[in-house]
């Protein structure tokens, strides 16, 4: 029975790891042959046999090892296993996109970029490294995170290098500084943000706040125009005669709900 139990546990060890190293490559392939059909196989074959629970002291290992195949098959989706083999060749990175795919921002306003891999079926790849890069920092200057910070009116390019492996990709954005405006708008989402969560406006504008649920503007900030109460429809806004930050949460929802306006 000890010998036999060994052989089912190096049999559940082998599906398990066997399947994790086609799992890593299905998955760049962006194919979705099965586990099943090798499962069935393996218990054909008597390899894999439930018998051996009840053998105390290993039952726990070989529980742990089928009970991490069944996951890992269950994460992976498991397919019926009938495109096994039909042209799935590894992925390759083909194309990056780079949201958004032009920035405005005011001078000290901030934009992130992000960065995806698409493969040749526009399948979504992991694995991206990227690197950013400004043709103009007297402009507008981006981070090693992609974080672009506008300088001075003005426009820059961002050029945005994404690879994996040994291929490489570019995409440029152009980024144009100009001085913020005197209005600006904020949702108040059903998802508890304010959305965009900072804005910019001109020394005496306005910004207005879009209600889609239970919400409120309560400002943090000395100096701050009056706070908006709980409403959950229809817009409210405040002006902002003087040149500053002015940080406001919504109290319902606490430090998480949180947005800032920048007069500049
Ligand atoms: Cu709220």
């Amino acid at each position: 029975m000890s010998n036999h139990l060994r052989l089912v546990l190096e049999a559940v060890h082998r599906v398990v790891v066997s399947y994790h190293r086609d799992c890593v490559v299905r998955d760049a392939h962006g194919g979705q042959r099965s586990l099943v059909p090798r499962v069935a196989e393996y218990m054909r074959r008597g390899h894999i046999s439930f018998r051996v629970f009840s053998d105390g002291g290993r039952m726990r290992t070989a529980r742990l090892l089928v009970v991490g195949a069944v996951v890992t098959l269950a994460a992976c989706g498991g397919g019926g296993g009938d495109d096994g083999g039909g042209g799935t060749g590894p992925a390759v990175f083909t194309s990056m996109t780079v949201t958004p795919a032009s920035v405005t921002v005011p001078p000290q306003g901030t934009q992130a970029l992000s960065a995806s891999a698409i493969d040749q079926r526009g399948q979504s790849m992991t694995g991206l490294t990227t690197a950013f890069t400004s043709s103009d920092n007297s402009k507008a200057t981006v981070s090693a995170a992609g974080v672009v910070t506008g300088v001075a009116v003005g426009t820059a390019t961002i050029t945005v290098t994404g690879t994996i492996g040994t291929v490489s990709k570019t995409k440029d954005v152009v980024v144009t500084v100009a001085n913020p405006g005197q209005s600006a708008t904020v949702s108040a989402t059903g998802s508890n943000t304010f959305d965009p969560k900072d804005v910019v406006i001109a020394t005496g504008g306005t910004v207005s706040w879009n209600f889609a649920a239970l919400h409120n503007v309560t400002f943090q900030t000395a100096g701050s125009p009056t706070n908006i109460t709980d409403r959950s429809t229809g817009s409210d806004s405040r002006t902002f005669p003087v040149a500053g930050t002015y940080n406001y949460i919504c109290t319902i929802h606490g430090g998480s709900m949180s947005g800032s306006v920048r007069v500049q």
